[in-house]
């Protein structure tokens, strides 16, 4: 980079050494500015993408048994969301929970100020009863936060299958170092999405009307916008794969010709060959047994999987060894 990389912002360091990378690839994790929040609520009301009405499902039918299953012998708990977005699918539990008279508190954990000062908001009005503590930055950090007074069993959620995300090399790193901040007896509530008859999942990642396809594009739309990049958005295809043996969905964007690219950020060209890809996301797919080789590495002890009716996805709780 003709640029001293320490005059760089992370976002421009990450996609130079993506770009440079052999395969090139780019993280998912850059999907989401104001637009790529828009289109991936749009992605969620899709015929195709199952995963969020599935969980609304077991949500709306299992609410008892979901309340039943975090109070075990308690009567109060502390319920932290990871990555809380809108908390559509939440809000069910909520308010399920405040009419039960139920003794809890919600903390919301989001890397997004203004996420969270969407959904307090909502809250606010939708359940004026509920105590909300909104906690804005890395999870690891809030959840650090929230242990320093820490008498009531906590109830953490991690939902939507945001896990998928991680490969399977890192997955088991992260749901370590979630279960070390908690203790023993605290639980967790985490949304999978399993493997299924794999055409409804390639489906799922290559809707009709293209909005995964403009989801995926927008990644390098904020390349150009942001990082003052040339991307000819016409020279990319929307490419998802999944691999049935090992349950692993990509997305990839195909370079459809032979061109080079210019960063002004980083100040260097990137050539791609005809069709050439760059591989952009991971969203894992998952059976119930290595959901619970995950639970046992990381100690935790799989509670209950609570299961749509199709079976295409469970919100499995695990308990804290
Ligand atoms: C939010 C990570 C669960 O992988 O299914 C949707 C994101 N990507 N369509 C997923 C996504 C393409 C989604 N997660």
């Amino acid at each position: 980079m003709s640029d001293t990389t320490a005059t760089l912002s992370t976002f421009a360091r990450d996609i130079h050494s993506g770009l440079t990378s052999n395969p090139k690839c780019l993280s998912s994790k850059y999907f989401y500015d104001e637009k790529g929040d828009q289109l991936f609520q749009s992605i969620m009301d899709l015929e195709e993408y199952y995963l969020t009405r599935c969980e609304f499902e077991i949500f709306d039918q299992q609410k008892e048994e979901i309340l039943k299953s975090f109070l075990a012998n308690d009567t109060s708990f502390k319920l932290v969301e990871l990555g809380a977005g809108d908390g559509t699918k939440t809000k069910i539990l909520l308010k399920h929970f405040t009419n039960e008279g139920v003794d809890f508190s919600y903390s919301p954990i989001d890397i997004s100020q203004h996420v969270l000062d969407i959904l307090s908001g909502d809250l606010k009005k939708s359940i004026p009863k509920l105590h909300v503590n909104a906690i804005q930055g890395d999870y690891f950090d809030a959840l650090a936060k929230l242990n320093e007074n820490h008498f009531q069993k906590e109830v953490v959620l991690f939902l939507g299958s945001n896990i998928g995300n991680f490969s399977n090399g890192s997955a088991p790193k992260f749901l370590k170092r979630l279960g070390d901040n908690l203790s023993s007896g605290d639980l967790l509530f985490i949304g999978f999405d399993l493997m299924k008859d794999p055409n409804v999942i390639l489906s799922a990642y290559n809707d009709k009307l293209g909005v995964t396809k403009e989801f995926n594009l927008n990644l390098l739309v904020r390349i150009n916008n942001e990082l003052g990049a040339n991307f000819d958005l016409e020279g990319f295809e929307h490419f998802p794969t999944y691999d049935p043996i090992t349950g692993e969905t990509k997305s990839h964007l195909v370079s459809n010709k032979a061109q080079q690219v210019f960063i002004e950020a980083t100040g260097e060209t990137y050539s791609f060959d005809a069709w050439e890809a760059i591989h952009t996301e991971v969203s894992q797919k998952y059976s119930l047994k290595s959901i619970r080789q995950f639970a046992e590495q990381a100690g935790f002890k799989v509670m209950k999987n609570f299961t749509d009716k199709n079976n295409y996805y469970v919100d499995s709780l695990w308990e804290k060894i």
